[in-house]
């Protein structure tokens, strides 16, 4: 089970109890335990987390407007959070950049996500070939750089990193804002390695050295994070892999301790599975809170028309405006990544991709639907129309039948949600911080 499958499981057992007492946050407190611990956080810094919200769910008193349940849950919230440390907020402009670590960790990788990341913030970035021992790593990273567009520069079989490094900066110099220096891997951490990197370092001047760890090494990261530390005086770790390991919360949590601070995730191998660590947004989705703030971010980048919020907002919905809400979802990125962001964790693969086959045939019945029939959506429940638009479309009559099923239960949804807008607030005042976004769903007009 992973760790963030555990912790929604502890939090949800709360939830069944008819009281919260000390019998229950006792529970609770074991239940934490062994999913941190079966996850390789370190043992003394998870008792020292479970007593801690032991002491504080009992002896504090519920902030006004809250459950017992609440009150433990946004208190197991705030401890995890706090252990993990805070936000990393990255320098937007003229920097160097220098990425470190042991063989395999993905700091080639994680040039190109880095690349991507700042080009995003509107730099212009030009990466290095600064692995001048595999010789592989050259062609490896000239590659990613094409794939995301970014300047490159490397001298394939010169086996100077330093000479590398000061040559690039002439090469780029006056024409481009963020440069990436990679760097060669190790398979352990020791003196050659120390006065290589430590050579790099002064020669290249970078004003961020960023260790790059894999999170299936858990623990283990934490002790990296301080010898590279020690050496070099790092500014943050860049956990990658944070996609397929157990071991991430171990790794997270190891480096928050360890004196380092963790300035990115990896989420994945495309460049585009990579962001800023912010422990309050990794907290809310381990505990299973929606990451609704950032959804509505994307909602409005994402949706051409406007329809899809004005439906939100009147709390009706019709076939217009669902299918350009359906193309929105589409544009967010995959189904299963959307979901998460609702909260939806652990849905089976199937049922994943059965929505995205549904959303297919829902905008192929749409578009064989008259512009009346869109904007009139209780004709359409009429068998005959159903048949019409089955046929135009190259579905069968059921499945139009269910899709309209479909839709008048999300417009059933979509009427409710506006009514309850009192308890949105309250989900806003419980997360406090970046969870408040969810408050902004309270402020939806009818
Ligand atoms: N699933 C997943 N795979 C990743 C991630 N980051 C890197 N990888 C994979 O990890 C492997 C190693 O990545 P590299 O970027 O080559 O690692 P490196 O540290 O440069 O390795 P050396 O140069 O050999 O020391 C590659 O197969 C990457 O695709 C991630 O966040 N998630
Ligand atoms: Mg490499």
């Amino acid at each position: 089970m992973d760790l963030g499958q555990g912790i929604r499981k502890a939090l949800a057992k709360l939830t069944g109890a008819a009281l919260v007492d000390e019998k229950t946050v006792r529970e609770l407190t074991r239940e934490l335990q062994r999913v941190l611990i079966t996850n390789d956080v370190n043992v003394k810094l998870v008792f020292e987390l479970t007593k801690k919200i032991e002491e504080r769910a009992l002896r504090e008193k519920p902030v006004a407007g809250l459950t017992g349940r609440e009150h433990v849950v946004k208190v197991v919230y705030e401890e995890l959070q706090r252990v993990l440390g805070g936000k990393f907020e990255p320098r937007v402009g003229k920097q160097k950049i220098l990425l470190l670590g042991l063989y395999g960790q993905g700091k080639t990788t994680t040039i190109s996500k880095l690349a991507k990341f700042y080009q995003s913030k509107g730099l212009k970035v030009g990466v290095i070939a600064g692995d001048v021992h595999r010789p592989a790593a050259f062609e490896q990273l000239k590659q990613l750089a094409e794939q995301v567009q970014c300047g490159f520069y490397g001298e394939n079989g010169e086996k100077d990193a330093v000479k590398v490094a000061l040559a690039a900066e002439k090469f780029f110099a006056g024409k481009y804002d963020v440069l990436i220096l990679d760097s060669a891997g190790r398979s352990a951490f020791d003196d050659e390695l120390v006065r290589e990197i430590k050579a790099v370092n002064v020669a290249f001047k970078p004003d961020e050295r960023f260790l790059v760890v894999s999170a299936d090494l858990g623990q283990v990261a934490g002790r990296q994070a301080s010898e590279f530390n020690a050496a070099v005086g790092l500014t943050g770790v860049i956990i990658t892999k944070m996609d397929g390991s157990g071991k991430g919360g171990g790794a997270l949590s190891s480096v928050a301790v360890s004196g380092a601070r963790v300035a990115f995730i990896g989420t994945g191998e495309k460049p585009t599975d990579f962001e800023a660590f912010d422990s309050t947004r990794f907290v809310a989705q381990l505990c299973g809170f929606p990451d609704l703030g950032s959804l509505l971010d994307k909602l409005k980048e994402a949706s051409d028309e406007e329809l899809a919020e004005r439906a939100m907002e009147d709390g009706k919905l019709d076939y217009e405006s669902f299918l350009a809400q359906t193309r929105a979802m589409k544009k967010m990125g995959p189904m299963k990544q959307v979901m998460q962001m609702l909260g939806l964790y652990d849905l089976p693969e199937e049922l994943v991709g059965q929505s995205e086959a549904k959303m297919k045939s829902f905008e192929a019945a749409v578009l064989s639907m008259t512009p009346f029939e869109r904007q009139n959506p209780d004709v359409m429940k009429n068998k005959a129309r159903q048949a019409r638009v089955a046929k135009g479309a190259g579905l069968k009559p059921d499945e139009v039948r269910e899709l309209v099923n479909n839709f008048e239960r999300a417009n059933k949804m979509v009427k409710q949600f506006s009514k309850n807008r009192g308890l949105m607030k309250q989900l806003g005042k419980l997360g406090g911080g970046n969870l408040g976004a969810l408050g902004k769903l309270g402020g939806f007009k009818r």
